[in-house]
Parts: C-alpha cells; structure tokens; sequence
C-alpha cells in the first residue's frame, strides 16, 4: 500500500472536511427531532393524546461506519460513505399503537422539504425471526454556511411491543455471538407473535375507550379550549359559527 504524508495545510482541510461531514448527520437529526416534536405536540392538543411514547437518536460511530464499508467493499471516500452508508444518521420513535406508526410515517413523508428514498415495511411483512418495525430512508437539506447538503436519516417506528421484542432479541443475539439454538430460534419467533397479538389486542381497547369518551363528553368541556394547561371559555355559539372552516358547515 503506498504511504502517503499530509501536510499541516492538507490536514486542516481534510479535519475541515471531516468535522462539516459528521456535523451534516447531527444537524439533520436535529431538523427531524424538530418536526417529530411539532407533530407530537400538534397531535396531543387536537387529538387529546400523544402517540408518541419515546424518541432516540443517534450517529453511528466512526469504526461501525469504516466496519460497514469495508464489509460491502464500498470505496473509502467521503462521497462513497455519504451515498452507501444511509444509517449514519438514525432515529427510533416508539409509538403507542401501530396506527399511530402509520399516521406519523405520512405525516413525517408528506413534509415538502422531505424524500422519501426507501421504505421497508416490516410490519405488513415482518422478517423470518419475528422483526417487526417501520424503516424509512428520508433524505433532508441542511443548509449550511457554503452548500446546501442532503443527508439521509434512517427512521425506524415501532410500538412499545415491537421494540421491547427487538431491544431483547438483539440482545440474546449478541450476548451469544449469533449462535442461537434452532428450538430457541423458534421461541423468539412465536414471542413477536405474541407481541403482534398484544399489540392488536391494545388497540382495539384503545378504539373502544375513545368511541366510549366521545360519548361521554362533559357538556362544560365541550365550550373549553385547554392550551399549556391553560383553560380558555369559548364564546357562545352564534359567535363560534363564524369561526368555522366553510367545509365543515355542509354536514
Ligand atoms: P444498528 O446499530 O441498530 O444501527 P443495512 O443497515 O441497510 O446494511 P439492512 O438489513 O438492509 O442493512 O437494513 P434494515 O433491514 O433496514 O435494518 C437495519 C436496522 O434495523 C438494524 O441496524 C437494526 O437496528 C434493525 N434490525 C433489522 N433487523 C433486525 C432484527 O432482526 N432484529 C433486531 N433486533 N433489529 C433489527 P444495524 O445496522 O444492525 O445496527
């Protein structure tokens, strides 16, 4: 292998390079974590609920993405690693129920400034072991002081259950350096059935307890509008039907 020798000039530039590359990936997570944030609470104040239970990011570290790269014989150039290596950047948002895991993705997609550059929906088509999770491949501009830059983020969304059976399987698998007996193999399957199941039996308690709230609602509430906890009385009717989006006033 030819010895090369960068001189302190090169060093800076490449130290330059290298410090806006991995800034890219934190700027970008720092824009979704945003956007999440704004649904998250858009959600809670109109719909009276958070979907969302958890949100974690993180950027891979240098020695996995070299170990990644090395592994798919990609080229070792900045360029190369940007275009190859999409997980660099990664968020996991646990959900309550799995159609909140739906409801977000769309509204996450459907964001002007967002591509959606890959979806792999492990859900509708788990994988052999039992995985279930909603992986997105989004691509985000980062406008920085001299380029606008994309940058990919992989979001990964799953509720409680599927993220409890992942956090413990990836755990089993690694603990036992991948060598998991065939029959306890099997067990981890019929385990992220029975999480599936959970996860079904949840959400239909969750669609009986709304519908059953809807008809409960105080008449008092009804004229109430809570923000920050903050309680403000609405005006009388004759007032508020003027507030009303046209379309609505048809039914
Ligand atoms: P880490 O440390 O979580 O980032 P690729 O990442 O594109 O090379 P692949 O398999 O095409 O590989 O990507 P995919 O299917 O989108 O899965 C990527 C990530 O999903 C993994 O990241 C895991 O986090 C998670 N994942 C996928 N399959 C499983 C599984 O069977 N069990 C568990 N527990 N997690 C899974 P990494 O790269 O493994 O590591």
């Amino acid at each position: 292998m030819t010895k090369y020798e960068l001189n302190v000039k090169q060093l800076k530039i490449l130290k330059t390079e290298l410090t806006r590359f991995m800034m890219s990936y934190k700027f970008a997570l720092q824009e979704l974590n945003t956007k999440i944030d704004i649904l998250k609470q858009e959600f809670q104040y109109i719909h009276d609920y958070n979907p969302i239970e958890h949100v974690s990011s993180r950027v891979k570290s240098p020695e996995s993405i070299v170990n990644k790269i090395q592994r798919r014989g990609n080229d070792f150039t900045l360029e190369s690693i940007r275009e190859n290596v999409r997980d660099i950047a990664g968020i996991r948002i646990t959900c309550s129920f799995e159609s909140d895991i739906y409801t977000l993705s769309e509204q996450l997609m459907q964001q002007h400034d967002i591509s959606v550059v890959e979806t792999k929906d492990y859900i509708k088509n788990p994988k052999p072991n039992g995985y279930r999770s909603l992986h997105l491949i989004l691509s985000i501009p980062i406008f920085m002081s001299d380029r606008v830059q994309d940058v990919y983020v992989e979001v990964q969304i799953r509720t409680i259950a599927m993220d409890f059976w992942a956090s413990l399987e990836h755990k089993i698998y690694y603990k036992y350096n991948k060598n998991v007996p065939e029959h306890l193999l099997k067990e981890l399957k019929d385990a992220a059935e029975s999480a599936a199941l959970l996860d079904q039996k949840m959400e239909k308690i969750q669609h009986e307890m709304s519908a059953w709230k809807d008809r409960q609602t105080d008449e008092d509430e009804r004229y109430e509008l809570i923000i920050d906890n903050e309680t403000f009385s609405l005006p009388n009717e004759s007032i508020l039907v003027n507030l009303m989006p046209p379309s609505s006033l048809r039914d």
